[in-house]
């Protein structure tokens, strides 16, 4: 329940009538959204938003046991944000990209940790064949069979259709069988052209990243979705980035999370004139997300993206995900984040239960594995994950015209 202070506070700053449609379980409107992250009062917001989190997922924080792997950082685009992709292979400039060896044993090395996921995103190299990529996913599938594989964002899967001549549906496809199962949802920062124009105009446009996953729904897998916020964009760019977010979702339910990424200013382009958004602004992005997005499971507050501190506070703002262990991150870290390089899984539940929350490790499809509970930590039954949309066979032909 709302307490009677936020209760007060909230139609104190006229925002009685949203509150009223969020209780009586209605959706919030585009403006609705808008007056939410512009209300001066956080904690009445948070409070809305930490109704419905408690009312889809009581006190569970779900995390995961997971490790990072960016075979390479060599990539043909120029977002104005990004500071960890690099022109070329030169060590001089940082450049790297590992041998197939090499990048399958480092996701092989961790297996004594109890990974269950690893989560695969490279920059787009103008020169790996499509082989690299595929013989990379069946590698660590024969390997590891049960390890959940969550690789390449929109943004590789339009690279990969343009530079080998495949429909989005024929490159999802070979990847899905040598062995990925599911999409992170990185690469989709800010929908609104606008933006886009300015900070990342020479890769997938927003469209693309909306087809991407829309067709990857529809064959069956479950991806992400991300939005990188505290920059350029103005805050109806945001909830118009959501409500696209939404009505994909509605049309096919294959998001499993919603992910506000904080930007980080350090060695970019654009870093010197947007400051790292502050607290407030981050959680009150989170707790608009969970009060819009009434068709989303889950909303993460990445620890990575803002510091563990603000992550674990986050929980009392709508957030229900933490991400996870999070071994060897490379893209926060190149852009001036100083969280540890990991978490281990006692430190996860500590700030989980310190928020006065239950730990829940899940598996990649958001299956709970087990339920931390003070007393023993009893094992749970993963529920079962609902089916989407009826699988459809790709259509034939190399084109890329249909974006499908
Ligand atoms: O696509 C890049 C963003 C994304 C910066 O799906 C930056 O579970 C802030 O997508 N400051 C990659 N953000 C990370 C990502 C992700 C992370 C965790 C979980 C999941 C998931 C996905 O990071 C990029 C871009 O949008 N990014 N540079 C920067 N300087």
């Amino acid at each position: 329940m709302i307490s009677s202070l936020a209760n007060r506070a909230l139609e104190r700053d006229g925002l009685g009538p949203i509150r009223d449609r969020v209780l009586g379980g209605e959706r919030l409107t585009d403006a609705e959204a808008l007056r939410l992250l512009e209300a001066r009062d956080l904690a009445a917001v948070g409070a809305l938003a930490n109704h419905v989190r408690e009312a889809r997922h009581g006190d569970l924080t779900f995390y995961n046991r997971n490790v990072h792997l960016n075979p390479t950082n060599v990539c043909v685009a120029s977002c104005k944000f990004c500071s960890f992709a690099r022109a070329d292979d030169q060590t001089a400039s940082e450049g790297y990209t590992m041998s197939l060896d090499e990048a399958v044993g480092k996701v092989l090395s961790r297996r004594p940790l109890g990974i269950t996921e690893v989560h695969i995103v490279s920059g787009l190299h103008p020169d790996l064949p499509f082989e690299y990529y595929l013989e990379l996913l069946s590698r660590i599938r024969k390997a590891w069979p049960e390890l959940a594989i969550k690789a390449f964002t929109a943004i590789e899967i339009h690279f990969f259709a343009e530079k080998f001549g495949k429909t989005y549906a024929q490159v999802l496809t070979e990847l899905r069988a040598a062995g990925m199962d599911t999409m992170p949802g990185g690469g989709a920062e800010i929908f609104a052209p606008r933006v886009r124009r300015k900070i990342c105009d020479d890769k997938a446009t927003a469209d693309q990243w909306i087809e991407i996953h829309r067709t990857a729904h529809r064959l069956g897998m479950r991806t992400n979705a991300t939005m990188l916020y505290g920059h350029i964009e103005r805050l109806d760019e945001r909830v118009d980035h959501m409500r696209r977010l939404r009505e994909l979702q509605d049309e096919t339910r294959g998001f499993q999370v919603f992910i506000p990424l904080a930007f980080h200013p350090e060695h970019n382009m654009i870093g010197k004139a947007f400051p790292k958004p502050t607290g407030y602004d981050a959680l009150r992005t989170l707790a608009v997300a969970r009060l819009y997005l009434d068709n989303f499971d889950h909303v993460k507050a990445y620890w990575v993206s803002l510091g563990e501190r603000l992550a674990q506070t986050a929980l009392a703002f709508g957030v229900d995900d933490v991400d996870g262990t999070v071994l060897e991150e490379r893209i926060y870290h190149m852009a001036g984040a100083t969280v540890p390089q990991a978490l281990a899984e006692p430190d996860l539940h500590r700030l989980i239960r310190a928020a006065g929350r239950v730990p829940a490790e899940r598996d990649s499809l958001y299956r709970v594995l087990k339920v931390h509970q003070l007393t023993g930590g009893a094992m749970k039954p993963a529920p079962p994950v609902p089916p989407l949309a009826p699988v459809q066979p790709p259509p034939a032909g190399p084109s890329l015209a249909s974006g499908t």
